[in-house]
């Protein structure tokens, strides 16, 4: 067939994976760039009150390397985070039945890319390194690849589920590394019908999301291992500030190594998860939950996790109910 007629089928088809019926197209724009991060940015521990406690205090700042999202193409305005977020990548919000396509542009110094779970995806979208690799499996410092991201009828909530769950996404050519390094990130899918336009779930007043983490950053060293909510230590995570009466999601996260077994436990309020009622949510290395709380009784409380070795290296913060 000639060349044109070939042409212009092969943009129809295009055309009808990007636009089939009720299935809309979100564009993010995110780039792998390579920041010092302070993980108590107030040299205090703030949430006893003080100093930061020995061996970490004078050892917060390390390099790592973070995906940044910008408003488009361009990638030179950043698009606003919410202080809470941490270190984490931006939120990857889509509805059931909505694809999704992250144009990643990667501006550090080695061969990274984008891992997703939850999200359908051909083998090119997978973003993972490995025999055999596809197309976005590992990116050039300085090159680009648009990943193609499905949220099929599989990757929104089940039975029984809340009408959005949470997943996680992060670099996948030496994992192990790549997490530690910061390149991770949230994925959240909300149920057919059940996004607002910004895609936050309509049953829902406001949202949190809490990954749990120790990265290490001096091989080993109990100074270089930050017992991290979001990348902060010791009450400087800040912002998870709740209006009183709303229904506020949590979603938890958790990564990292087999030291990484970690308990967020809440003060104040209880929180439904699993069709239970409950204060304490388990997490292991790549878990993904959601716990929804009735925000109804004000004040300042403790967020930590429960293990006692972690509460003394700093994984503990405060949230309020105002
Ligand atoms: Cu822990």
């Amino acid at each position: 067939m000639p060349v044109s007629l070939r042409l212009l089928m092969s943009a129809l088809l295009t055309a009808a994976f990007s636009h089939l019926p009720g299935q809309t197209v979100r564009n993010y724009y995110i780039a792998a760039e390579e920041v010092v991060w302070d993980f108590a940015p107030t040299g205090l521990d703030l949430v006893h009150g003080g100093a930061l406690p020995s061996p970490w205090a004078g050892y917060t700042r390390w390099k790592k390397t973070r995906y940044i999202e910008y408003m488009d193409a361009s990638y030179r305005t950043k698009k606003p985070q919410p202080a809470w977020l941490g270190v984490l990548g931006p939120i990857i919000r889509a509805e059931v039945g909505d694809i999704v396509k992250v144009h990643f542009l990667n501006r550090a110094s080695g061969y990274y890319g984008m891992h997703p779970h939850g999200f359908r995806y051909d083998k090119d979208s997978e973003g993972a390194q490995y025999a055999p690799a596809g197309a976005g499996a590992q990116i050039a410092p300085g090159s680009s690849f648009t990943y193609t991201w499905v949220a099929d009828e599989d990757s929104g909530p089940g039975p029984g589920d809340p009408s959005s769950l949470v997943w996680w996404y992060h670099s996948h050519v030496n994992e192990p590394q790549e997490t530690n390094l910061g390149l991770l990130g949230p994925i959240i899918i909300v149920a057919k019908g059940m996004g607002r336009a910004d895609l936050t779930p309509k049953d829902v007043d406001q949202e949190f999301v809490t990954a749990f983490f120790i990265f290490d950053e001096d091989k080993g060293k109990e100074r270089g291992l930050m017992h991290s909510i979001n990348g902060y230590i010791f009450g400087n995570l800040r912002g998870l500030a709740a209006n009183n009466g709303s229904k506020v999601r949590w979603y938890l996260l958790g990564m990292g190594n087999e030291v990484d077994l970690h308990t967020a436990h809440w003060h104040g309020k209880t929180l439904r998860y699993r069709s239970r009622q409950t204060d304490v949510v388990e997490l292991l290395p790549g878990s993904m939950a959601v716990a929804d709380m009735k925000a109804d009784n004000p004040g300042t409380w403790l967020y930590h996790c429960h293990v006692a070795d972690h509460i003394d290296a700093g994984m503990i913060t405060t949230y309020r109910i105002d």
